[in-house]
């Protein structure tokens, strides 16, 4: 096999919006994005650079570049790139001189056969962060990942590749930081330090282009900022989504999934979504209702909504071969599957037996399958479950040559979820005329954010998959998806009541709060485990519609800089050691305000890490110093959750779902401290686009212990808040009773 390192720069030519710079085997191309983001691609010889599925952005026309000697540097206001050109090399530096980044100087870029490396230099603190789903620690120092979207039924909480590809991770060291995006589709492989005897990090792909994006800003928040500009950020999800979902694989037929709706409101349980797993179709057909099961969608939905349910109903790419069927039909006839090379169908097994496979790679692939969606949403659904998109078949083993148009498989894998969320998202977008879809995928790549939420596949019932989920969970949220969850309770296995009680009480906590479980598992309504067990589970979803003002305008502040809910601890105390400790490293952020500390079901009493400034228990305000380790009681009824001080938390009296009106009254908690702090308010109608279009209201809400005062800015937007009146609630001040005061649009301030 030859290794073709890059070798001598021969020519460096401006050309349109790059510089271009030829060695004998190679061509590097380099982009600057922004002050903070460099884009560098290596092709071979003649070969233009594959097209990006993940990045939105544009390139800047011009840049300051200038040759020296031995050496070419670009440079921008944030960051130094300098180019070595015997032999070609890339390191990037801080404006004022410090390395961030740099290619090992032996090896830099290299290609075996069609596999393209790149290795660098590796600093003795640093840390790795990212690449989304994966197994293992925080800080990924020391291991190495493969990315290839896969079926990864029953895996366990060290299995890797697991169902999504983001090839994005964030190093650490000497007090700075960087990201680096390796937007290739291609299998890729990450290795951190591993068994190269502490001297090198690499990553590479069996195929396609070194081609990389560099971020040089300093700071988790400004690198996050920089990726999602680059590859997008959610739009604001339908606000039923954010309320407690129900599913299960599955409901059998109607009258059960209306049974199980209806006993939430006999119980007074709040909740607001259903879902219909894979039975409720006729023979798996995409696309099809089972007409004993299920013979009257509308009914069956109509009825849920006038219970203020919605549906959410799931799909699979595989569409069954068979003569009476639309969508095959349409798809053979028009050329929309997968083929071998010879140009033969392709066929694999799944859920309906023998399968072809939609090309989510062309438009007009993506637009049949987006408007076949009208047999769903013409009945009512609003949410559209896409699963299996890996692509699984079984055998888990798609062959290689398999096409789709002029790709083969081993280059679009990785990217075949995406695509297909993103069919599923425009054409259910377009089919529901102004109101918000809720799209659900498990595979993705890099800038699924755009179209839709994730969950992390098939889990099991333990707690160590308990604390892994909220890893994964954090760890998306690192990669640009803010709308995630976990399938809570544990996919495979039963839990035990004290494990789906605990569970149940991260729900709140999490973007997306979902329970669910395999085919012939325990049931896991919250009435399933005893009285006692269902009032606190009840307790942990009122908690949710409490809480969702908070969560809604935290979502707002995703669509804005692409800052998730769920933020891992590294995220705002980045130079704090203890919180890469196992014994913290699932705890996170929720939201601006609130510290979680996740426990396992079996403990009743936690240590909980508490990174600097003060702190006050939710449950009892009680008021903790941070930057220390506490022993805390962590009963059943009560998971371990932190609010910092000074926070601003705006909550709302308990609804059964999310189109319940409420008492009209939001209340703004604020706990005492010493620090002027503020939070972005947000709200807008939940469920059409005309947020878009200024029909939003925002204001931010500024607590100032120094001037002794709250104020909240003038509204901006014409949206008219569902709350008629705004209270505050004081915690951890000298005793003060609530204020309350009516709803307006002009600057308020208020004194205590
Ligand atoms: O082969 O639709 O991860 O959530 O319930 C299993 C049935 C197919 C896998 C999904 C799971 C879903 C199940 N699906």
């Amino acid at each position: 096999m030859q290794i073709a390192i890059l070798g001598n720069a021969d020519s460096i030519t401006r050309q349109d919006n790059s510089l271009l710079i030829k060695t004998a085997q190679a061509e590097a191309r380099v982009w600057v994005y922004s002050p903070t983001i460099i884009r560098i691609c290596v092709t071979k010889n003649g070969k233009e650079p594959d097209e990006s599925f993940a990045v939105i952005e544009k390139p800047l026309d011009n840049f300051n570049w200038q040759k020296l000697t031995d050496t070419v540097e670009v440079t921008t206001s944030a960051l130094k790139l300098v180019i070595d050109l015997h032999p070609l090399r890339f390191s990037f530096f801080t404006a004022d001189g410090k390395p961030l980044s740099e290619d090992d100087p032996r090896f830099g870029i290299n290609w075996q056969a069609e596999r393209v490396v790149n290795y660098r230099k590796l600093y003795p603190d640093e840390k790795f962060l990212g690449l989304g789903e994966k197994a293992g620690d925080l800080n990924r120092r020391g291991c190495n990942y493969v990315n290839w979207n896969t079926d990864a039924a029953l895996h366990t909480i060290t299995s890797d590749p697991l169902y999504k590809t983001f090839p994005f991770f964030i190093g650490l060291h000497s007090g700075l930081s960087y990201g680096l995006f390796f937007d290739n589709t291609h299998k890729s492989y990450f290795d951190f330090g591993a068994s190269t005897d502490e001297q090198m990090s690499w990553f590479g792909a069996d195929g396609g282009d070194m081609n990389y994006y560099f971020f040089g800003a300093q700071g988790l928040r400004n690198i996050l900022e920089d990726y999602t500009w680059l590859t997008g950020r959610m739009e604001m999800p339908p606000l039923w989504s954010l309320g407690y979902q129900q599913c299960r694989w599955s409901y059998m037929n109607a009258q059960e999934v209306l049974d199980v709706a209806r006993k939430f409101r006999e119980k007074d349980i709040p909740a607001d979504v259903m879902y219909c797993d894979i039975d409720y179709m006729d023979g798996y057909k995409i696309f099809t209702w089972n007409k004993e099961t299920f013979p009257d969608p509308k009914g069956m939905i109509d009825e849920l909504k006038s219970m203020d349910f919605r549906l959410v109903t799931i799909v699979d790419p595989g569409i069954k071969i068979d003569q009476d069927y639309k969508q095959y039909k349409e798809g053979v006839d028009h050329g929309y599957f997968a083929t071998y090379p010879n140009g033969e169908l392709y066929v694999g097994s799944v859920w309906p037996g023998r399968c072809h496979f939609p090309d989510f790679f062309n438009e007009e692939v993506r637009e049949w399958w987006g408007a076949s969606f009208d047999a769903l949403a013409d009945p009512g659904v609003e949410g559209f479950w896409n699963d299996m998109n890996e692509p699984a078949a079984w055998g888990q083993n798609i062959p290689w040559m398999v096409k789709f148009g002029e790709r083969f498989m081993p280059q679009v894998r990785n990217v075949y979820g995406m695509q297909m969320a993103r069919a599923t998202y425009n054409g259910t977008k377009h089919i529901l005329k102004g109101k918000r879809p809720f799209i659900l995928t498990r595979a993705a790549y890099a800038g699924t954010q755009r179209y839709s939420a994730l969950w992390t596949g098939d889990n099991a019932a333990t707690d160590e998959h308990m604390l892994f989920g909220q890893r994964l969970v954090n760890s998306l949220g690192l990669a640009g998806m803010p709308m995630t969850g976990v399938d809570i309770g544990g996919f495979m296995g039963n839990p035990t009541p004290e494990l789906m009680v605990r569970w149940n009480s991260l729900g709140p906590y999490v973007p997306m709060f979902r329970n669910h479980a395999a085919l012939g598992m325990s049931m896991r309504e919250p009435w399933q485990w005893g009285e006692a067990y269902e009032q606190i589970i009840k307790k942990d979803i009122e908690q949710r519609y409490k809480l969702l003002p908070y969560i809604y305008s935290g979502f707002y502040q995703s669509t804005q800089t692409g800052l998730p809910l769920s933020r891992t601890l590294a995220i705002d105390y980045t130079d704090d050691e203890n919180i890469y400790d196992s014994g913290f490293q699932n705890q996170f952020l929720f939201g601006d305000s609130i510290l979680v500390a996740p426990v396992v079901s079996t403990a009743e009493t936690a240590e909980v890490y508490l990174p600097g400034g003060e702190w006050y228990r939710l449950s009892s305000d009680e008021k903790f110093v941070g930057n220390q380790t506490i022993d805390v009681p962590s009963p059943l009824t009560e998971l371990p959750v932190f609010v910092k001080a000074g926070g601003i938390v705006p909550m709302q009296n308990i609804i059964q779902s999310t189109n319940e009106p409420g008492d009209g009254i939001l209340q703004i908690h604020i706990w005492n401290g010493d620090q002027a702090n503020s939070f972005i308010y947000y709200e807008d109608d939940g469920v059409t686009y005309d947020y878009q279009q200024g029909v939003y209201y925002k204001r931010s809400i500024t607590f100032n212990p120094q001037k002794k005062e709250v104020t909240f800015s003038p509204v901006e937007g014409i949206y008219i808040s569902r709350y008629s009146k705004l209270r505050l609630i004081w915690h951890g001040f000298a005793k003060m009773p609530d204020v309350e005061v009516k709803q307006s649009n002009d600057l308020l301030t208020i004194n205590y």
